[in-house]
């Protein structure tokens, strides 16, 4: 990106033509930069509540003060409770700034609480589990670049710019789709609405809410009767084939088709154009992980990815050289990579319903329960950075009473948010153009050795700090020494960032500090850097290679079978509601920007018009929707690209105290309509974020 800086302000930005990753693309929310950082209503300083008193009016103080007074709560509740009372979140703006999640995670790590949340346990936990349990290849998957064929199951990368390795890296995505295409690439898409994605499919396949794996099911049941899979790779690597093979043997187009309501044709047509090419991927974006069974959807979909072998082999590149990842250092082999224990034993559990650490961290939706319940581990204090819980955590009346019921809620934003509304203590940060920055969160996405650093544009203003510094006093305040996996950080005086960041990311292919080092040197400073020497090309697999695909592991493939014997009854809430990404946000972030307000002012309720004729309501108007938990108002709009029965709409709007008044303003959060306990996945704790039943009330 090109940034235009006068004095110390950032006055705009543009695409960067010489970037080739990138084109010059920009999305609209990213153009808002400039207003974003300047807006008068912007933190420029950290607030607190008068005399520490819960629900008075905020005052101004200095970032070292606000720091202080954290520290010193924390000291008192870990000596009154214990470390685990202490909590902290790590939502999308953390991941943001490069250095967030290594330096939050060592903070908790030193305090040595149990209690280390992100936003991933309310986004897509279930893939983090699938490849811990089921196996991960350690030569990676097949590349978009060279695939045949790519299915997208609830996933529109076209407008989120987010798919999983193997879809379509999401720099320029509708362009390289379309060359894609143009090559020959078959696209098939699984989606309750014609996305954008779903609009240049192939194939398209209008599926139920949350019946993805009865399409998953009936597609492997028509690859495995007709022997379209890899016998030599699945007898090569893989156990549990047989049992596999058996739990979907009488599961046939025709009952595939009554449950996932697709045609049984395009379920065979799915299957055989999947099947058939030599090169490919299913891919899954949120959708279908939060439609309830996100474990089971996301095994269905690793079982057809590995009975058809879509996997790079030996003498490929790798697919996701990731150059700032330590975990992608390691060496790339055609073969199954050892058991990564992400779950289960030897991970603290929660006191709430036996849900356990996924990896590092506790899941999202326990978090209300566990500030809310008394006893010991009871959290009294959540530090919350660059996320929304009131509206984007299931449950938000809940939601919001635990916020209140915090010791100290420490939310770290530069607006006045609605969780912001309920903190204690707000941090004022810096923002993105004001400070240094590795692109290492988008890296997952790159097929190419892509390096990015890029400098701060302007000073911070006021008195804010870049969020790394903030955990950093917090730690030094408590007398902690934080470890990164490269070793101690210095406690005497804040490290640079990219000291910091090559302790993070120690044993990653190359150093930030190198990158940097690289691009102040380079002719283009700040611009794209490629370090194709770091692009690995596979090797064969060791001679003893032993690890295999695990297919029949834990509840799988059994849960399936369940599954498809089990009959959904009708129960008064008849539509499902699901969850969308609109082009005008990202989540809750934007809903502050003029610009976008006006682009988008509300979070609309998409219906199939017949729907809305058979209920009456006119196209426009105000509705009432019910859960069994709540109910929210949204503006009524008649879409023929929604499947009927369904309502399709953007979550992270709105706010706890958001009625039928605000509509037009602050539209409407789809997650007061959640229950935080009901059809709680028992292993991811993810809840139903999607195809949630609701009924429609004329309001
Ligand atoms: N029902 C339902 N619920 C969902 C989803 C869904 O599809 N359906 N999606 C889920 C997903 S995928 C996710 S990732 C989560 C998101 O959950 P969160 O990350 O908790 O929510 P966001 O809305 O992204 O929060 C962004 C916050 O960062 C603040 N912010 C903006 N700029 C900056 C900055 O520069 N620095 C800092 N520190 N803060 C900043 C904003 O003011 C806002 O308060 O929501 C989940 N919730
Ligand atoms: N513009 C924009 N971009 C974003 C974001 C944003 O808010 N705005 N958020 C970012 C974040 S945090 C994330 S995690 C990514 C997410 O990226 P994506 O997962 O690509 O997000 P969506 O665009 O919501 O696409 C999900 C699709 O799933 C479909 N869906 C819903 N329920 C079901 C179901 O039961 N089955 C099936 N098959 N499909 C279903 C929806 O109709 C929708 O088209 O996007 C990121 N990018
Ligand atoms: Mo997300």
């Amino acid at each position: 990106m090109l940034v235009d800086v006068e004095g110390d302000k950032v006055t705009a930005v543009r695409g960067d033509p010489e970037n080739p990753l990138f084109n010059g693309y920009t999305c609209v929310k990213g153009r808002q930069m400039p207003e974003m950082h300047n807006l008068p209503e912007r933190h420029l300083r950290p607030l607190v509540r008068k005399a520490g008193v819960k629900g008075a009016e905020f005052v101004e103080t200095s970032t070292a003060e606000a720091l202080k007074l954290v520290a010193d709560k924390i000291r008192a509740v870990i000596a009154e409770h214990g470390p685990h009372a202490v909590a902290l979140y790590c939502g999308t703006n953390a991941f943001q700034n490069s250095a967030v999640l290594g330096t939050s995670y060592a903070l908790a790590e030193a305090i040595g609480t149990r209690n280390y949340y992100t936003s991933v346990t309310v986004d897509q936990p279930a893939k983090v589990f699938t490849t811990a349990r089921y196996g991960q290849w350690m030569g990676g998957p097949n590349n978009f670049e060279e695939s045949d064929v790519v299915m997208f199951v609830g996933n529109n990368p076209l407008v989120s710019h987010y798919t999983p390795s193997g879809g379509v890296p999401p720099f320029s995505p509708s362009r390289r789709l379309r060359d894609a295409k143009a090559r020959g690439m078959k696209v098939i898409v699984a989606d309750p609405r014609q996305s954008d994605t779903g609009n240049l499919a192939d194939l398209y396949l209008q599926v139920k809410p949350g019946e993805d794996p009865a399409l998953l099911g009936g597609m492997l049941h028509v690859i495995i009767k007709e022997g379209l899979y890899d016998r030599n790779f699945v007898a090569a690597h893989v156990d549990g084939f047989d049992a596999l093979a058996d739990a979907v043997k009488d599961f046939t187009p025709d009952l595939a088709a009554e449950r996932a309501g697709v045609p049984a044709e395009q379920i065979v047509a799915a299957a055989r154009m999947f099947a058939r090419a030599a090169k490919g991927r299913v891919v899954t974006g949120t959708g279908p992980e939060m439609a309830g069974r996100g474990v089971l959807t996301e095994y269905m979909v690793t079982a057809l990815n590995v009975v058809c072998a879509r996997f790079n082999q030996a003498g490929d590149k790798v697919a996701n050289p990731m150059v700032f990842m330590p975990f992608a250092a390691g060496p790339k082999k055609a073969q199954v990579a050892p058991p990564m224990p992400m779950f289960g034993e030897g991970f603290a559990q929660s006191r709430i319903r036996g849900i356990g650490k996924l990896g590092t961290e506790m899941p999202c939706p326990v978090l209300a329960d566990e500030i809310l319940t008394p006893g010991e581990g009871q959290i009294k204090v959540l530090i919350s950075i660059g996320g929304n819980p009131e509206i984007a955590f299931p449950n938000q009346r809940k939601v919001r009473k635990a916020l209140e019921t915090l010791e100290m809620f420490v939310q770290v934003d530069p607006y006045m948010s609605a969780s912001a509304k309920r903190a204690d203590v707000i941090l004022a940060p810096s923002m993105c153009l004001e400070r240094e920055d590795i692109n290492n969160v988008s890296q997952p996405f790159c097929e190419e050795p892509y390096a990015h650093y890029a400098e701060a544009m302007v000073p911070p203003p006021g008195d804010t700090m870049d969020e790394y510094e903030m955990l950093w006093w917090i730690a030094k305040h408590l007398g902690l020494q934080l470890q990164l996996p490269g070793g101690p950080c210095s406690m005497e005086s804040v490290p640079d960032k990219m000291t910091m960041l090559d302790l993070i990311s120690h044993g990653c292919l190359v150093a930030p500090s190198k990158a940097r080092a690289d691009s102040l040197a380079s002719e283009n400073p700040g611009g794209a850097m490629f370090y194709p020497e770091a692009h690995a090309t596979i090797e064969p697999a060791d001679p003893d290679a032993a690890n295999r695909f695990q297919l029949g592991a834990g509840e799988m493939p059994a849960a399936f079978s369940h599954y498809a014997a089990a009959r959904p009854e009708a129960d008064g809430f008849d539509f499902r509601l699901i969850s969308r990404r609109s082009k005008h946000r990202y989540n809750s972030n934007g809903h502050i920007s003029e610009f976008l307000k006006k682009k988008m002012p509300t979070n609309p309720a998409y219906f199939n018009p017949e729907d809305l004729a058979a209920l009456g309501v006119e196209d426009g108007a105000v509705i009432e929707i019910a859960s069994r938990v709540a109910s929210i108002h949204a503006v009524a709009n008649a879409s023929d690209k929604v499947r009927r029965g369904v309502i399709s709409m953007s979550h992270a709007w709105g706010n706890d105290d958001a009625g039928k008044d605000d509509v037009m303003t602050v539209g409407a959060s789809t997650n007061r309509l959640i229950d935080d306990a009901d059809d709680a996945d028992p292993i991811t704790g993810m809840v139903l974020q999607s195809a949630i039943p609701v009924r429609v009330v004329a309001a």
